[in-house]
């Protein structure tokens, strides 16, 4: 089966689209308004679904992991359009850091030049926010005392601030309760999706999927659907009242994955709304989803939703298409003091789920030149 998401002006405008790119047989199985970071894309949010050409429509399932492979096979788009868009992110990427690196050298001529002006300028570079950059020199410094501070110190210190835990549950029950929180559509069901084959199918162990019900009545269709794939239990909950009684009747199982509905902004209420489920059971181990590709206001926004739910993980999503912004996001977890837990990388299911690994992200966004004639002086010294 193949799902695709279309954000447009109106429901029937992602009709006439999916018509158009997957068929007559496209069968919507979700629409709703969006909200928040999302508005931006379009009014409706809109979900089709296609059985795949390859399976036979009158053949029975066959395993879960071929339906899977199908599925994840078709779910990322790869059109000629698609291409040009990672080219033209690329490009403008490009154009951001030489901005950066152009206003940062401007600054930096402010000060005596050195190691720490390089260090400064990398930063700045990166994305990282003047308050952010000030502390980092502050602790570097002290740390380096007079020696130059290279690349691979700035790479170690960066990393250090970005813990990482990648446990499921927090060790308090025998089975664990993993709860996704985030804005809307930063891929809280796609993750759990990607949870529940790593954890519960690949992994031979029982387990349950708990979805709370929110606004979007038609918005757990695409979790069913996945759910009879993979061949693991799924309750819709409510209420609380409900909530409690599939958390009771799951307690023997050894994962619990709970979907939330999304919370926009100016949605204070949901909040609390959320929190009256929280309460019935202390330890659920709540994970805050927070999408790479928001800007660091945004970031920082989301983060302080939810910290009222008081979440001890987090996850970022949509690290392939985090480019400039990959800094706001990790910047964003730095200043929360939560690890890690995962990141997802794609839209394939399940393929694109990894344990979050700070080094190469931080590699990722620092510029390759920083350290570059410390590093050339040293090889001299060495050679001489
Ligand atoms: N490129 C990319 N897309 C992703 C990633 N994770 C999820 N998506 C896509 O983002 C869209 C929204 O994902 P969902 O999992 O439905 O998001 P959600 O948070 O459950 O959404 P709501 O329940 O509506 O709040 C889907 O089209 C996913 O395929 C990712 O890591 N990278
Ligand atoms: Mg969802």
């Amino acid at each position: 089966m193949r799902l695709k998401t279309y954000f447009t002006s109106s429901v029937n405008e992602a009709i006439a689209r999916a018509r158009q790119e997957l068929g007559p047989d496209a069968l919507l199985v979700h629409s709703k308004r969006t909200s928040g970071e999302n508005l931006s894309l379009g009014s409706y949010e809109v979900v089709f679904a296609l059985q795949s050409a390859q399976q036979p429509s009158s053949a029975a399932p066959t395993s879960a992991k071929q339906q899977l492979q199908i599925a994840s096979a078709t779910t990322s788009p790869s059109n000629g359009s698609g291409t040009d868009l990672a080219a033209m992110r690329e490009a403008l990427d490009k154009a951001y850091r030489l901005v950066r690196r152009t206003e940062a050298m401007l600054n930096s001529q402010v000060r005596p030049p050195g190691p720490d002006a390089e260090v400064a300028c990398a930063l700045a570079e990166s994305g990282f926010s003047r308050g952010f950059r000030s502390r980092a020199m502050r602790d570097l410094t002290v740390q380096a005392g007079d020696s130059a501070i290279s690349r691979e110190t700035l790479i170690q210190w960066l990393s250090r601030q970005l813990a990482v835990d990648a446990s499921l549950g927090n060790g308090a029950s025998k089975s664990a309760v993993v709860a996704l929180l985030g804005a809307n559509g930063c891929g809280k069901t796609s993750t759990l999706v990607k949870l529940a084959v790593r954890f519960v199918v690949a992994s031979s162990k029982s387990g349950h999927i708990i979805a709370i019900e929110g606004d979007s009545v038609s918005g757990n269709e695409t979790l069913r659907c996945f759910a009879s794939i993979l061949g693991i239990g799924l309750t819709v909950a409510e209420n609380v009242h409900q909530f409690r009684q599939a958390l009771q009747e799951n307690a023997s199982k050894d994962i619990v994955l709970i979907d939330t509905p999304g919370i926009g902004r100016n949605q204070e209420s949901e909040v609390s709304y959320l929190s009256e489920f929280f309460e019935v059971l202390p330890q659920i181990d709540k994970h805050l989803l927070i999408p790479a590709d928001v800007n660091l206001v945004t970031a920082r926004r989301q983060a302080e939703r939810f910290a009222p739910l008081r979440p001890e993980k987090v996850m970022l999503t949509r690290m392939d298409e985090a480019g400039e912004s990959l800094s706001a996001a990790l910047e964003a977890v730095i200043t929360l003091g939560l690890p890690l837990s995962f990141c997802t990388t794609g839209s394939r299911i399940p393929e694109d789920l990894e344990i979050a690994d700070p080094p190469s992200y931080v590699e990722r966004l620092l510029p390759d030149w920083l350290g570059l004639e410390q590093s050339g002086q040293r090889s001299k010294q060495a050679t001489a």
